[in-house]
């Protein structure tokens, strides 16, 4: 049996990762929790057999985990977990704030999170732990990134090449970060479902499921069904960011701004439609000419993904770290487009709409989620928020 080792234990890592890695075939998985013990006690409790529930297709079980380790407790057991040589490929899923990069997409290393651990106190981040592990390893290992973020793998590297130099370690064996695009829409679990499959930790997700990984391995790595293996990542990764996630950011800041709750609710307000559509191609503009011919098959795809009600996919989930996500949801699209001279109304008016939820958040006295909600409070105006995500050149209004 091999063995993949992954970070991360959310929906998605349970929904995509986890049910590819089980149709492979012929691997185990030691899971990561990077926060709290909820999800390792849950598994356990039901020898880490979990459903999804794929809609339109029905319950499947999934028996892939066999071990998860909870990191605030064992920190020495996730570095050796990393360092097993037994472990040929780590994947992650930690969301764009898990990373702690800047403006530039480096390694924040003011980040208070990051400065400790460099400092040497206990790790807590993806990245301290990754550094400390890959520093112990003997073999080669491929490490993959699993999140939305623009080339996920070469930020990883490099946030962890930075650690490694800041923190005066030293990594030996030879590891490859390939860049990889990930598509399943998997919303939180509701009391509805677990009620239903009897099983608290039951995931729901759709039936559309898309990877496309950087063929840029070493050693073994899963036979994922239907992934494909490119060159590069970035036409596919650009499609996905910036027409569905983009569309999504959209809908979820404008579609909680008209009173709704979820993106199929947002999707059906007409105008919202229109103007998802709209952003959608806007941001078609901007991909490489061969996905371009894709671009209205998908986007009328993504309008349907977006319509399934059973999905039930929260507004506010989406709307969580907008400061993380917006740069290259939103922000590279319309750069992109201005470069060219092309005007950008609808992706303006996402950009408008995150503003204009901020400033409504705040004055209700709400907690924002996300990783820079103090210094949102601080300063509403809208070239003070486009500032917090390097836009203060944007006008909104
Ligand atoms: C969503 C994504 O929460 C969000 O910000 O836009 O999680 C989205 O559902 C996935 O990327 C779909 O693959």
């Amino acid at each position: 049996m091999n063995r993949l080792l992954h970070l991360g234990l959310g929906n998605f890592a349970r929904a995509h990762v986890m049910d590819y890695t089980q149709d492979a075939g012929g691997w185990a998985v030691t899971g990561v929790s990077m926060r709290s013990a909820t999800i390792r006690d849950g598994l356990k409790a039901q020898d880490f057999d979990y459903t999804l529930r794929i809609h339109g297709e029905g319950d499947k079980r999934i028996h892939v985990i066999d071990k998860v380790i909870v990191a605030p407790e064992e920190g020495q057991a996730v570095i050796d977990a990393i360092a097993d040589p037994n472990v040929q490929v780590i994947t992650m899923t930690v969301t764009e704030k898990g990373y702690h990069l800047d403006a530039d997409g480096l390694l924040d290393l003011a980040d208070p999170m990051i400065a400790r651990e460099v400092r040497g106190d206990p790790l807590t981040t993806a990245i301290g732990f990754l550094a400390n592990g890959l520093g112990k390893r003997a073999t080669p290992v491929t490490v993959l990134s699993c999140d939305n973020r623009e080339s996920n793998g070469d930020v990883l590297g490099r946030a962890i090449g930075d650690f490694i130099d800041a923190a005066g370690l030293r990594m030996t064996a030879e590891v490859r970060f390939p860049n990889s695009m990930v598509d399943r829409i998997t919303p939180a679990t509701t009391d509805r479902l677990r009620q239903e499959t009897g099983d608290p930790m039951a995931v729901p997700t759709e039936a559309f499921r898309e990877w496309v990984i950087e063929d840029f391995f070493v050693g073994a790595r899963p036979i994922w069904p239907g992934v494909q293996y490119v060159e590069d990542v970035k036409p596919h990764e650009a499609r996905k960011l910036r027409m569905l996630n983009g569309a999504h950011s959209y809908l979820a800041y404008a579609g909680l701004l008209r009173g709704h709750t979820y993106v199929h609710e947002a999707i059906a307000d007409p105008g919202l439609r229109r103007n998802a559509q709209a952003l959608m191609m806007e941001a078609a503009q901007t991909l490489d000419p061969d996905v371009q011919e894709q671009a209205e098959g998908y986007a009328a795809a993504l309008l349907s993904r977006f319509e399934i009600p059973e999905i039930a996919h929260a507004l506010r989930q989406i709307a969580m770290d907008g400061t993380q996500k917006l740069p290259y949801r939103v922000i590279a699209t319309l750069r992109d487009r201005t470069r060219r001279n092309l005007p950008s109304p609808a992706l303006t008016s996402a950009l408008s709409a995150w503003v204009t939820f901020c400033r409504k958040e705040v004055a209700e006295g709400l907690a924002l989620q996300d990783p820079m909600a103090e210094d949102i409070a601080r300063d509403t105006n809208a070239p003070a928020l486009l500032k917090l995500i390097g836009a203060e050149d944007i006008s909104v209004e």
